[in-house]
């Protein structure tokens, strides 16, 4: 297939994905809409339903589909061909990119009608408007400085959070977000950076160079930021291009082959553990052989040209199948259950209310007070549950706090060790060159940043682990109260109206939990104010979203205070080394001294460091469970507090009014028969959609 019939494809697919969103979004809202105007003063003389949660969920939900985008980011180390990969995506020369200037800012791309760039700025500095020249100009740099800046861990425009660039095209129209990144290093500076971006994207492009392939870095990165991190990475071998031109011989055909063939290996020995999916291997679906700079040519010449060859028709197919297919049906299966439990709530109000309907307020008044002990039932549930997620919350914040004490104060046992491989080329004798002493400090203190850094994302992993498994036993547990919740629920309907309220087998499919429960065990990411919670949908309640900032939790910086003060022979470190006198040195034997005593100072810093910071992290993973418990209580008392209202309205409208009855009944017969066609609806463009992705 040409590249022009698959980039159509991908237009195409996203815009079949919008018009599903959409429509899925609009049956949401009518559903809310029927709802309301349903139980409205005007239709119901009997008093509302109490389902004035239900119509916030589904509007919720609705505006999160129509506003839903995918967000895509590139990773790569320096000068990769990121920017002109995303050039060759989208049809344009659009981003900065070349042997010099080099990408200096996270730079979002997002659809607007007419091209702007708006700088944004983290010290509360208003944004700063400007066109794209000056935007070039003013905040790309030269490969140099980004070099000197990459070693000295700078960055270049350090109170720069983003730059907006706003532009009219049709990828991004289709809602698609793209974001550049400055070409990584593995610095403390550049790790919060990315991080805050990293979770909130649908999928990561990570670029390498064919002919550099996979550098200690890249092999660094992956390790600390990618791996088990349950993101959805492509990875992109660019520039496939250059290795013919690198060859003594460029048109035989052999030899090319057999450094081709040299370059896959190498790249599939690196990579094939960051392409399982559920222990399957999806290698050929992540991994892919582009040449960016020749792509990006062809479409400037010709936007219709055949791309063949450049690798960017595979990689765009299956780019389109990630994110048209995937995670639209796990969307829309939260939109279609979302109406059914809507659907389920309108049904039960309207059975009971068509049966106490006929009771006068003396016996209504009774009816209600008959069902008060099962009410404080259910407020005992909450509680209970409330109580477990608070013992949870202690138990959990308490052991992740520990286990990070714990994990800092070992680090001086093994620090001789695990140093070792952080400082490849530094030569322990400069120190004792007057000359070369400030290259040794700073080799030195690089080294450190690079070890903390790497230790401290390998304990962050094992603390996500800890939170994790004990939201998945929350979940749990809300299964199990849910369903005591419903059994209460029937008990109430049986002494209101003495029976249990018949679905005709339509809710069959759905469990009869609760609308909270579900919510509670991560079923409705599409019901939570968070936008991002839609990209995530599925994952459950998003506590990594709190947890974005471990780094700035942590305060990493304290550990590089340890060796901020350069090493000179006057202090313990310096004096260890010098005492070993020029002349007689062992290379060997100074860095055993060296480490020795670099550990020594180590080990007197960390207690200090680990109870410090014990607390911040307490608290912080004390906030995943606050917030959790906050959300699923206010649903619970949002469901009682409804159910309650749902009788008291009534017992109100008896005392207040006469009630036609054919009429209401008339009424609720229609308001459940319109429902329950709107859902109906939802369920066949579900079954639709599953039809037709397969
Ligand atoms: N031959 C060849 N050159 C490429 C390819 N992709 C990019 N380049 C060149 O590589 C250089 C760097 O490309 P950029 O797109 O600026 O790289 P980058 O990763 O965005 O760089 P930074 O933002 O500075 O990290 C430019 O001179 C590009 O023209 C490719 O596929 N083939
Ligand atoms: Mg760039």
């Amino acid at each position: 297939m040409s590249y022009t019939a698959e980039k159509n494809q991908l237009l195409k697919e996203l815009e079949r994905v919008n018009r599903v969103r959409s429509e899925f979004a609009e049956r949401l809202n009518n559903i809310a809409q029927t709802i309301e105007e349903g139980e409205s003063e005007v239709n119901l003389k009997s008093g509302k339903l109490g389902l004035e949660n239900d119509i916030v969920d589904l509007n919720l939900a609705s505006n999160n589909l129509r506003q839903g985008v995918f967000r895509l980011m590139v990773l790569g180390d320096l000068k990769r061909g990121k920017s002109t990969l995303l050039n060759a995506l989208i049809g344009e020369k659009l981003l900065p990119s070349d042997v010099n200037p080099c990408t200096a800012l996270i730079t979002v791309l997002r659809y607007g009608t007419s091209k702007r760039v708006t700088v944004h700025f983290r010290d509360g500095q208003p944004p700063e408007k400007l066109d794209f020249e000056s935007f070039k100009e003013k905040y790309t740099i030269d490969s140099e400085e980004a070099k000197r800046l990459q070693q000295n861990d700078k960055l270049a425009f350090p109170n720069v959070e983003y730059a907006l660039v706003e532009y009219p095209l049709p990828i991004l129209e289709k809602g698609i977000e793209i974001i550049d990144s400055p070409g990584l290093n593995d610095t403390e500076a550049r790790n919060k950076l990315a991080l805050n971006y990293l979770n909130n994207c649908h999928a990561i492009l990570f670029v390498f160079r064919a002919i550099q392939p996979c550098t200690l870095e890249e092999r660094r990165y992956l390790e600390n930021y990618i791996k088990d991190r349950g993101l959805s990475v492509f990875f992109l071998v660019n520039a496939w291009d250059e290795i013919k031109k690198e060859l003594v011989d460029p048109e035989d055909e052999a030899e090319l082959a057999r450094a081709e063939a040299k370059i896959r290996k190498v790249f599939y020995t690196n990579l094939s553990e960051y392409t399982k999916a559920n222990g399957v291997d999806i290698y050929e679906q992540r991994v892919f052989e582009v040449s960016s700079l020749p792509a990006l040519r062809l479409r400037l010449k010709d936007p219709e040209s055949d791309l063949a060859g450049t690798g960017f028709p595979e990689f765009t197919n299956a780019l389109n199948q990630f994110l048209t297919q995937e995670s639209t049906v796990t969307q829309m299966r939260q939109a279609k259950s979302l109406a059914k439990i809507a659907y389920k709530r309108t049904h039960e109000a309207i059975a009971r209310r068509k049966s106490l309907i006929d009771r006068n307020v003396d016996e209504l008044k009774d009816n209600i007070k008959s069902v008060k002990p099962e009410f404080e039932k259910l407020k005992e549930i909450r509680d209970r549950f409330r109580e477990e997620i608070r013992n949870t919350r202690d138990r959990s914040a308490k052991k992740v706090a520990n286990s990070y004490r714990n994990y800092v104060l070992s680090l001086g046992d093994t620090f001789e060790t695990d140093f070792v491989k952080y400082q490849p080329n530094l030569g322990y004798l400069d120190f004792l060159i007057a000359g070369k002493r400030e290259e040794f400090n700073t080799a030195f203190k690089k080294g450190f940043e690079r070890y903390i850094n790497e230790k401290i994302s390998a304990w962050e992993l094992t603390a996500e682990k800890e939170i994790q498994a004990a939201f998945q036993e929350l979940a749990k547990s809300a299964a199990e109260y849910g369903s005591s919740y419903d059994r209460i629920v029937d008990e109430i309907d049986e002494k209101l109206i003495g029976k249990k309220i018949d679905f005709q087998n339509y809710i069959q499919d759905e469990d009869n939990s609760p609308g909270w429960s579900k919510w509670a065990m991560g079923f409705f990411s599409l019901a939570t104010g968070n936008v991002a919670g839609v990209a995530l949908a599925a994952s459950g309640f998003d506590w990594k979203d709190i947890l974005v900032n471990w780094l700035a939790v942590l305060g990493i910086g304290s550990f590089f205070t340890i060796f901020a003060i350069p090493i000179v022979i006057f202090n313990p470190i310096g004096l260890a080394l010098t005492s070993l006198g020029v002349g007689a040195i062992q290379a060997q034997e100074a860095r055993n001294k060296f480490l020795k005593a670099a550990k020594k100072e180590f080990t007197k810093a960390l207690p200090k460091i680990a109870e410090s910071q014990r607390e911040s992290i307490y608290q912080t993973v004390a906030e995943c469970f606050d917030r959790y418990e906050t959300e699923v209580v206010d649903r619970i008392d949002g469901d009682i507090k409804s159910r309650q209202g749902e009788l008291n309205n009534l017992l109100e409208q008896k005392e207040a009014t006469e009630i036609d009855r054919e009429k209401e009944l008339q009424s609720l017969q229609d308001l459940d028969a319109k429902v329950l066609a709107q859902c109906n609806k939802i369920e066949s463009a579900y079954e639709y959609l599953i039809f037709a992705s397969v």
